[in-house]
């Protein structure tokens, strides 16, 4: 993907800090990168400064959110919906 334009520069950066925390895991030849639950307590302590990094049960809740296949972990497209919604609340504070 070329880098040109601040909003393929901003999609950079998202793939770029999720590939930074999440782990390889490969099934039958193909990998792909994953969060695990301790893998976005730390994105969301290090990248997000939020409150809710250091409450185990709101780890275990955003992760049950997002899981939308129930394996557990976060793929991609799972991170993504993360941060939508956490974009649309920056816009009001
Ligand atoms: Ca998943």
């Amino acid at each position: 993907m070329a880098s040109k334009g601040r909003l393929n520069k901003c999609i950079g950066e998202l793939k770029a800090v999720f590939q930074e925390y999440a782990s390889k895991d490969c099934e039958q030849g193909q990998c792909q990168f994953k969060l695990s639950k301790r893998d976005l307590k730390e994105l969301v302590q290090k990248e997000l400064d939020m409150d809710a990094a250091k409450d185990p049960a709101k780890i275990e809740k955003m992760m049950n959110m997002l899981d939308e296949n129930d394996d557990g972990q976060l793929n991609f497209h799972e991170f993504v919906m993360m941060v939508i919604p956490v974009a649309c609340l920056c816009i009001y504070f």
